[in-house]
């Protein structure tokens, strides 16, 4: 049965970015093994691949889903799969605990999830031959920046444990490439939006939590005045970036992702209150202790290497996400 379709595994496919790029690669013609916890991950993300037709039997673009946390490994989860249905080509990580205020309350858990969870991926794709690994990585390796747009260039100095973890990471990705000669690519997202991200947490993505409001006619938040930028990239476009990046021969390799643009907090509140029939008002609370006051990717080497450009206008993402 290993003739068939490629075996891609996307770990926290059930998540709002990972969900978008199980989506893509199943339309591409892949079989996809899930791996997520369910811990923010939700089966109704995949629920168009739920349907008979598209079972996993080993000759269809197909879709199977297993309960696994990776910072617990993954070879057990993968086993039955692989013994029944062959070996796993690719693995896009994604898994990982997503909030930077939670890693501060708890380094020891980000970092077993998102160092030790990426440590399990590369020693499963090191025992298995692995054809490439493409993984998540942040703006957050960065720390402060002043100088903008940042490129990959810049040096890495994380100022949380999230972007220490996330850097960790990079570097383990990088030490199984050039030692072990497991292929790897981490992008690193700047401010990822779109539909299915979750605006329950207060720690969400601005954008999530600013739609949800907007759509109810409640008040928008700013915290501070809202001259703070970031450069929101739409997830359509991270999966396309995601896509390239596990097919392709590049390995040891960083990139941005995001679209070289930037914006104020308060310009983008006030088109999603536009956007979302003008009913809400926008207040202002204290800004958020440590910060970063600009965000902006410089985005050469997406390009350039991947040939990934981001495409989605703001207002076209924002009318996706509010709809
Ligand atoms: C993003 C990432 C984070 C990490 C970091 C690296 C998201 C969701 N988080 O954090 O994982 O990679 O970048 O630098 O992408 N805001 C409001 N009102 C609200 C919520 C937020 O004004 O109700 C502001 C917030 O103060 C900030 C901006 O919106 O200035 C974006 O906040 P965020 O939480 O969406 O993302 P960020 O940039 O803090």
């Amino acid at each position: 049965m290993s003739s068939h379709k490629p075996i891609v595994v996307v770990t926290g496919g059930a998540g709002f970015i990972g969900s978008h790029t199980v989506d893509a690669l199943i339309e591409a013609g892949n079989r996809v093994v899930v791996l997520d916890d369910f811990r923010t991950g939700k089966r109704a993300n995949l629920a168009r691949w739920l349907a008979p037709e598209h079972r996993f039997d080993g000759a269809h673009a197909a879709l199977e889903i297993v309960t696994c946390d990776v910072a617990h490994g993954i070879f057990a989860a993968l086993e039955p799969i692989t013994s029944r249905y062959g070996r796993v080509e690719r693995i896009v990580h994604l898994a990982a605990q997503v909030s930077v205020v939670a890693s501060i309350a708890n380094p020891l858990v980000d970092m077993s999830v998102n160092y030790g969870g990426t440590l399990h991926v590369l020693e499963y794709a090191r025992a298995c031959n692995v054809s490439k690994v493409a993984f998540a990585s942040s703006a957050a390796v960065y720390g402060d920046v002043t100088e903008m747009p940042v490129a990959e260039t810049t040096p890495c100095r994380p100022v949380s444990p999230y972007g220490i973890d996330k850097y960790a990471s990079e570097l383990a990705l990088d030490y199984y490439a050039s030692v072990h000669n497991v292929p790897t690519t981490a992008l690193r997202f700047f401010n990822v939006y779109g539909p299915r991200q979750d605006p329950t947490s207060p720690y969400s993505g601005v954008i999530s939590i600013f739609a949800d409001r907007a759509r109810a006619g409640a008040l928008l938040t700013i915290f501070g005045d809202g001259s703070q930028t970031r450069d929101f990239v739409y997830v359509g476009d991270v999966v396309r970036a995601l896509l390239a990046a596990v097919a392709d021969g590049n390995t040891r390799t960083v990139a941005n992702v995001g679209t070289g643009r930037e914006i104020t907090v308060l310009e983008l509140a006030q088109t999603i209150v536009a956007l979302g029939g003008g009913a809400s008002t926008i207040a202002h609370a204290p800004a958020r202790g440590g910060e970063i006051l600009k965000s902006r990717a410089n985005v050469d080497r997406l390009r350039d290497r991947f040939g990934v450009v981001a495409q989605t206008p703001l207002v076209d993402g924002l009318r996706a996400t509010l709809a």
